[in-house]
């Protein structure tokens, strides 16, 4: 093309007008609706800040590993690739952007077991659903002790001999974990050091039976440690036996976390001690029961609930004794009570607990201004009140 073809087709401005004037009417006279206005903010948002969506991520393996493109989603790949919003190792495991869901679907009938050769870290909100591995859907529908056995474990050095200490920590707030079974964990099996999340349906410290404490115990490992603020958290519907302290507040600044429907110390039947050294140490304003959902704390070695801080509840529970409440599956101490202010049981008659069977007292207080109602509900309780 010559420039003489090229200009051939340029038609000049008309003699007389001012291609300035031109551009200012249409300016003045284009000017964009309210409703274009929006269309286009909405659209510059987007292009900057990008569509938040969530995935589900199916782990289809139980390799511990990160191998990109192999064709197996391991539990790893999916928590790391949910964690980045992205691929990290190369296409098994398709994350969102969102607060994806991690999903199971390993061949074969299982027992399916995961040796973590370190602690899985969640970084980014993220629902880890166990109940959806074939044979493992009744975790969460069915109470505790007719529970099918659990198919999905992560194992820990007390069972393998090596491998991470602590299984799991929640780094940011706002997950759900639920349906896993941790096994042999021997420092800690959930750390949890933010808020907001759901932990449920799960059993921590013992086999897939839920009959007894797999491998060799160093009394160390907490099932569930709330640190620093960690508040507003729902524990619900677990087995937590096995461990050195089954629920462990560490800290001072825990609110507004409810605590409901677990088994701290025993069986999953509920009719014998698998015990933790401790079944749960609380302080501050939380909740340990809930109405017509207590739970059930019994077989713990040392303390049944050890409160230790200023504003805790603890009700509706069965501390010392079989599901049925009929006999002991004994603690050391029930219940003690070595901070102030603190609500054990109530005058409402429906929301107290039974305290019985300790080996040692049942409810023993050295703190100042605790509400212990009724002070003694069984006979064979001993009280000793130190104020
Ligand atoms: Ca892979």
């Amino acid at each position: 093309m010559t420039l003489g073809t090229l200009f051939s087709n340029f038609t000049p401005l008309a003699a007389g007008r001012d291609i300035s004037s031109r551009l200012r009417r249409a300016v003045t006279t284009k000017r964009p609706s309210r409703t274009q206005q929006i269309l286009v903010s909405l659209i510059l948002l987007l292009m900057t800040a990008g569509p938040t969506w969530a995935a589900t991520i199916t782990v289809d393996s139980t390799a511990d590993n990160q191998i990109g493109g192999d064709g197996a989603c391991t539990l790893r790949e999916a928590i790391a690739n949910a964690n980045a919003n992205g691929q990290t190792t190369g296409g098994d495991c398709f994350p969102g952007s969102g607060t994806d869901r991690i999903e199971f679907n390993i061949p074969g009938a299982g027992p399916h077991e995961i040796a973590l050769t370190a602690t899985l870290e969640i970084t980014d909100p993220v629902i880890l659903d166990g109940t959806t591995q074939p044979g493992n859907s009744g975790a969460c529908t069915i109470p505790i002790p007719d529970r099918p056995d659990y198919v999905l474990s992560l194992l820990g050095p007390g069972v393998t001999g090596s491998g991470a200490s602590t299984a799991m920590r929640l780094g940011v707030d706002g997950s759900t974990i639920r349906g896993l079974n941790f096994q042999g964990f021997n420092f800690s099996n959930l750390t949890v050091p933010t808020s907001n999340h759901l932990i449920e349906c799960n059993f921590i410290g013992t086999s897939a039976d839920g009959s007894s404490r797999p491998g060799p115990f160093d009394g160390g490992a907490w099932g569930i440690a709330l640190q620093t603020a960690s508040s507003n958290n729902t524990i619900r519907d677990n087995l937590i036996s096995g461990n050195g302290i089954g629920i462990r507040f560490q800290g001072s600044n825990q609110v507004g976390n409810q605590v409901y429907n677990n088994f701290i110390g025993t069986n999953r039947a509920g009719t014998a001690a698998v015990p933790n050294t401790n079944g749960v140490w609380i302080h501050g304003d939380n909740d340990l029961g809930a109405a017509n959902q207590g739970n059930l704390i019994s077989g713990n070695t040392a303390n049944g609930v050890l409160v230790l801080g200023t504003g805790s509840r603890v009700f509706t529970n069965l501390i010392g004794t079989d599901l049925t409440g009929s006999f002991a599956v004994p603690n050391g101490t029930g219940v003690s009570v070595t901070g102030d202010g603190n609500f054990v049981g109530s005058s409402n008659a429906n929301v107290r607990n039974v305290i019985s069977g300790s080996t040692g007292i049942g409810v023993e207080i050295s703190g100042s201004n605790n509400s212990v109602q009724p002070p003694c509900d069984q006979p064979a309780d001993r009280v000793a009140v130190d104020l």
